[in-house]
């Protein structure tokens, strides 16, 4: 078992094959499992691909976003929360106040955001051409492509003068269909597979390292199990980029997802109120952002 699995119990635990790279040899480390479906690569960012990521990050502007849209009644007794983290997505953006992605309810969820940079276009080809190796056919659906990414910043935010660790996520479920890969860059993290409603101890964890890959799919992964960050490593006084204020960074992680091209839409495309709900954030994102700004532009 690699040393950066620390626990795993239950499910099948067949010993996985070992997989040939196209060179000849062995794709490594393949990583503990419960179940078939799970696979990290500690080493897969080379130090220029990290490099470029980190000079890509530098330009980004993340933003906050509020759980919540403003218009309406949320959910009985939830308060409006401003997100633990900073992010951004490419490709297609979730805003968190249209409520995710989640088939069946696919209509006015994802709005067309920025491309890849060069360096993620070149890996997401190599991470698809792995899930296409790793994962069986019928888990992953007719079109797949990792063609959309959200950018989570991990870090410490400052309130009233005190720096408060806001590092972990949840536990939640990824619904866009078929594998999702999850890039890291920074402090190690903690990640955690945990049956729904579960109090005991996680089925798996796998510590994510600076310069990983994960890879998770099929129906124990994505549709039985829940996943979260339980917590993100202190070791090194980290601060990666971008500049955000009130906030440091220590790890930053790019998952990506397929979301069916069909269910991403042009901000000028969405529907009232869902528009005016996100008008706002996409302003401020395009304050820096071309693309955002041509989106607005376009929805005049
Ligand atoms: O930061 C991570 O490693 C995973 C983030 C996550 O769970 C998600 O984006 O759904």
């Amino acid at each position: 078992m690699p040393s950066n699995v620390v626990s795993r119990r239950g499910g099948a635990s067949r010993a996985p094959a070992p997989l040939r790279a196209k060179g000849g040899g062995p794709l490594r480390p393949l990583g503990a499992r419960v179940a078939p479906g799970h696979h990290y690569f500690r080493d897969f960012l080379t130090g220029p691909d990290r490099s470029a990521l980190l000079e890509y990050l530098s330009e980004l502007h993340p933003i906050w976003e509020n759980r919540y849209p403003e218009r309406q009644a949320r959910p009985e007794g939830r308060a409006q929360r401003r997100l633990l983290r900073p992010v951004y997505w490419l490709g297609g953006w979730q805003f968190a106040c249209l409520d995710y992605y989640r088939p069946p309810r696919v209509k006015n969820r994802v709005v067309a955001a920025e491309p890849y940079p060069p360096v993620l276009a070149r890996l997401v080809l190599e991470i698809e051409r792995r899930v296409h190796k790793l994962f069986a056919v019928s888990d992953v659906p007719r079109g797949f492509r990792l063609n959309t990414c959200l950018i989570n910043f991990y870090g410490n935010r400052l309130e009233q003068g005190r720096s408060v660790d806001v590092a972990r996520v949840g536990e939640h479920r990824d619904f866009e269909p078929g594998p999702v890969a999850s890039l890291s860059i920074g402090e190690r993290a903690l990640f955690q597979f945990v049956e729904r409603g579960a109090t005991g101890a996680p089925l798996l964890s796998q510590w994510l390292d600076d310069g990983s890959l994960q890879l998770f799919g099929g129906s124990v992964y994505k549709d039985r199990l829940l996943h979260r960050v339980q917590r993100v490593g202190r070791n090194a006084e980290l601060s990666l980029p971008p500049a955000i204020e009130g906030f440091r960074t220590r790890r930053v992680n790019f998952t990506f997802r397929f979301v069916p091209p069909e269910h991403i839409v042009a901000f000028r495309e969405l529907a009232e109120p869902a528009r005016r709900d996100v008008r706002g954030y996409v302003e401020e994102l395009g304050r820096h952002s071309r693309f955002f700004r041509a989106a607005l532009d376009a929805a005049r």
